[in-house]
């Protein structure tokens, strides 16, 4: 444990919280999000396109067509991010764009696209930090194949893992496998508002769970044994809120576990210990399915890192009676079989997506998972907030927004000064981008995007994010 002072190495030092030396410090975004060019380049439907063009699924029916245009301006949006001083970028690789078809035929033109993406950021000085799905899953493999739920996933995913290592792995050496498979899972097989939309049966969730972290596995396997030299790391990305319990009750405190050890458990569990949460089992029964002794020692320690995007906290209690319906506000998941009540401080505020700003429950997380994954190396690798600030005169002034990166890096900078290994953090988002089921409604970037003319305009969150990158520190 290093006590405070011994971060502190600046003159003043109290006046400023200074991180570990090697700190990742980055920005983060999605391809369906920002790249739009969804018909070009030799790219493939994905069930996000097709999700859009269904009347009811998104707000307004936004859709990525075209988005931040980012497919047609990343070396501007490269040339900004050098001119900003980031140093790391996490951005995601559309899996249609590389095999069109799901699996078979590499279209070469899509590989082109991110070889000269790559070569750009390594240009600008920017290390890459490559999400291979975050869920623009092929739609041939949704309509024609039952999508994340059929037992063969994982040989597509690792098939199409293969191809991304080949053709980029001499120059990315940070890969992260799957983006918060728990969304994937809750939201797209369990409440059905992201794709492919579905919530016919709990038990497909589940199972969409289950066939995510085995092809998780599967491609980690072949990136150790077939790609060992081109020493890289590689690890899976998880999200979770914190639940504090309601009182310090014995029953509340468990709830509050309880709701943990499903959110973020259910996935982190197989890779660090070897299954799912006892407790999973126990409420879940049969629906939760089971691995075999193969899949369980290629998943156990199949992560070299701990990815975790954090955006919020609620209040975790008993219920007075068993949950029977099922609850999607605060993110419970498949709330029947979990049986832990939500709740909210009326006392919080909010951000534009209604969750609640709660920094220290960043710091009681990161403590969480320290305790029980047994101090493994996190990289927070989402953090932020949707706030609609108009432009005024060219300028985007978004206090709230700074405030909460402000509140929460003080707050992983104190669970650093208790013995958490953190190692890097990336804010969502670059730039305001396309916020799945709410469309262009939600604004989460440090730059501001004008969807009618695709300027960029750096909010002064980002003006001040900035500073923090350059400086590894945040001045109080
Ligand atoms: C994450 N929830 O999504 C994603 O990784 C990003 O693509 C997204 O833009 C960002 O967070 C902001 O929403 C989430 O309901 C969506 O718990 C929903 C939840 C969590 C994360």
């Amino acid at each position: 444990k290093l006590p405070l002072y011994h971060l502190n190495s600046g003159v003043s030092a109290m006046s400023k919280l200074v991180f570990p030396d090697q700190f990742v410090w980055g920005t983060a975004t999605a391809s369906y999000q920002i790249e739009g060019g969804v018909r070009e380049g030799g790219r493939g439907p994905s069930i996000w396109d097709a999700v859009c063009y269904t009347p009811g699924r998104v707000l307004n029916m936004d859709n990525g067509d075209v988005a931040c245009d980012h497919f047609h301006r990343f070396k501007d949006d490269i040339s900004l991010m050098k001119e900003l001083g980031l140093k790391a970028y996490r951005f995601s690789l559309a899996w249609p764009r590389i095999i069109p078809a799901g699996f078979g035929d590499v279209n070469e033109q899509g590989v082109a696209f991110y070889s000269e993406l790559i070569d750009c950021l390594l240009d600008a000085g920017i290390t890459p930090w490559v999400t291979l799905y975050h869920w623009d899953l092929p739609l041939v493999l949704q309509t024609e194949f039952d999508g994340l739920i059929n037992p063969d996933f994982p040989d597509w995913f690792a098939a199409y893992a293969d191809v991304c290592f080949d053709r980029f792995g001499d120059r990315v050496k940070n890969w992260i496998t799957l983006n918060e498979p728990w969304c994937s899972s809750v939201l797209g097989y369990g409440i059905g508002v992201h794709a492919p939309c579905r919530k016919m049966d709990t038990a497909e969730a589940y199972m969409a769970a289950h066939q995510l972290l085995r092809g998780h596995g599967k491609a980690v396997q072949l990136y150790r044994s077939k790609y060992q030299s081109q020493a890289g790391s590689i690890g899976i990305t998880n999200n979770c809120d914190w639940r504090e319990p309601l009182t310090d009750a014995i029953t509340d405190q468990a709830a509050a576990q309880r709701s943990l050890e499903f959110f973020l458990g259910w996935f982190c569990d197989p890779i660090y210990k070897g299954d799912y949460p006892q407790v999973m089992r126990d409420m879940v029964g049969d629906r939760l399915p089971k691995f075999t002794d193969a899949d369980k020692a290629m998943i156990k320690g199949s992560s070299d890192f701990f990815g975790l995007n954090h955006y919020t906290t609620m209040l975790a209690s008993e219920p007075t009676e068993q949950v029977v319906e099922r609850n999607i506000a605060g993110n419970g998941g498949i709330s029947e079989d979990q049986n832990v009540t939500l709740t909210e401080d009326p006392s919080w505020q909010k951000t534009d997506m209604d969750w609640n700003v709660v920094p220290w429950g960043s710091a009681k997380l990161l403590k969480w998972i320290d305790e029980r994954y047994d101090h493994p190396p996190i990289y927070v690798t989402e953090n932020g907030c949707a706030y609609d600030v108009p432009v005024i005169d060219g300028v985007c002034d978004d206090p709230q927004r700074l405030d909460f990166f402000k509140s929460y890096l003080t707050a992983m900078h104190g669970a650093i000064a208790d013995g958490v290994d953190l190692r890097g953090y990336f804010a969502w988002s670059f730039m305001d981008n396309f916020e799945w089921s709410w469309g262009y409604t939600k604004r989460f970037g440090l730059v501001h995007t004008d969807y009618s003319t695709q300027q960029r305009i750096v909010k002064n969150s980002m003006k001040w994010y900035s500073q923090v990158v350059q400086s590894n520190a945040i001045a109080e």
